[in-house]
């Protein structure tokens, strides 16, 4: 039997489109689901983005999506996009970050319609797994195979730390200027953006804010690379200069602050050397540091443990003498309206541990950073 090539006579349009799909190249970018779709249920969890986002949004994402999608990728490349990696299989203490986006978003659509009309949904994120090299091949092949289908290779990502790197290097191959704003999920995802900005080159010249309570440069945990504790060590290293990476909020470490500084080269402020100057005269110090260093562009990676664990407390591992809301909202407000941000991320908000309060407490303090970055569009 004749098989049918790619594009039949009539042209795309005269074609079934499901087989159009199946029969052209998948992107990577293909993969991505609707927003709030891409912590991958089976029964039990199916309807939770339609709980969150409203039964007519979600439907409507979802009918129209593969539209949706394209369109979205396809914004002017200054205005920054909005990416899920609904994955806390990288944590280690208590999980529950996998539902940071979908929280998120439905708080932060209603707050800001700017961010729904950019939103390019999530990574699609299959639970038990993380990082590809941790994997058997059988392993990678059933996954890839149930992921990608008929297009499955060898070599293409499975697990949600690949997916979200190959799809990065793939934003910026199309669009080199293109800004992201991730919403992760633990802290881990963090490493594949580093990853991915090094594939695209975009170190050179580069500054990097983090704000969290704990350090995050465990060389390896338990012997395994990736995770929350883990991700910055391999990050830092992309760094052309790791004095251009500034930390602040850390309080829970087992060693000092000189320990770091001098085994790993950046600069840390902690919690209480910071939080009761005015946030603004400290943006401008730290701008005039990445200034010094030639770093004109910013990369913000926040965990919410970084704030005060009162006024959020729904993550993994909440930590009590940090910076307040209102702090960490100026720096933010501050350091993006004198430097170029390029990307950033939050990672962390976990909403389904604690109570409805300490969930509802929490996602409004993960918006309001994010509504606080000016992007200068
Ligand atoms: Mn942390």
């Amino acid at each position: 039997m004749e098989r049918p090539s790619r594009i039949p006579a009539g042209g795309l349009s005269s074609f079934p489109p499901r087989l159009a799909v199946l029969n052209a190249k998948l992107s990577v970018l293909d993969l991505l689901r609707p927003p709030g779709e891409g912590l991958l249920t089976l029964t039990s969890g199916r309807g939770l983005a339609s709980r969150l986002l409203g039964a007519k949004e979600s439907r409507s994402l979802r009918e129209d999506w593969p539209a949706l999608r394209a369109r979205r990728l396809a914004a002017p490349p200054r205005e920054p996009l909005l990416l899920g990696v609904p994955s806390d299989t990288g944590g280690g203490i208590c999980r529950g970050a996998a539902h940071g986006p979908l929280h998120i978003r439905a708080a932060l659509y209603r707050a800001d319609a700017y961010w729904r009309a950019r939103d390019i949904g999530d990574i699609p994120c299959i639970p038990q797994l993380l990082e590809d090299g941790m994997l058997s091949r059988r392993q990678l092949q059933r996954s890839g195979k149930w992921l990608w289908k008929t297009q499955w290779r060898t070599g293409r990502p499975v697990a949600p730390l690949n997916l979200l790197e190959e799809s990065l290097v793939e934003i910026w191959r199309g669009t080199r200027e293109r800004r992201v704003l991730v919403l992760g999920g633990d802290h881990s995802i963090t490493g594949a953006v580093f990853a991915a900005l090094a594939r695209s080159e975009k170190m050179a010249g580069l500054g990097v804010l983090h704000i969290d309570a704990h350090t995050d440069l465990l060389e390896e945990r338990f012997g395994v690379q990736h995770g929350f504790a883990t991700w910055a060590v391999p990050a830092l290293r992309l760094l052309k200069n790791p004095a251009a990476w500034v930390q602040v909020g850390i309080r829970a470490s087992a060693r000092e602050r000189s320990h770091w500084e001098t085994t790993y080269g950046l600069r840390q402020f902690w919690a209480q050397q910071v939080r009761h100057r005015d946030p603004r005269r400290f943006a401008l110090e730290i701008e005039r540091h990445f200034l010094k260093l030639g770093c004109r562009r910013l990369y913000i990676t926040n965990d919410i443990d970084g704030t005060d664990a009162r006024f959020a407390p729904a993550t993994g591992t909440p930590e009590g003498g940090g910076l307040s809301p209102t702090w960490v909202r100026a720096l933010l407000r501050a350091i993006s309206a004198r430097m170029e941000i390029i990307g950033a991320d939050l990672t962390e908000v976990a909403p389904v541990l604690g109570s409805r309060g300490a969930a509802a407490r929490t996602v409004r303090c993960a918006v309001s950073y994010l509504r606080a970055l000016r992007w200068g569009i």
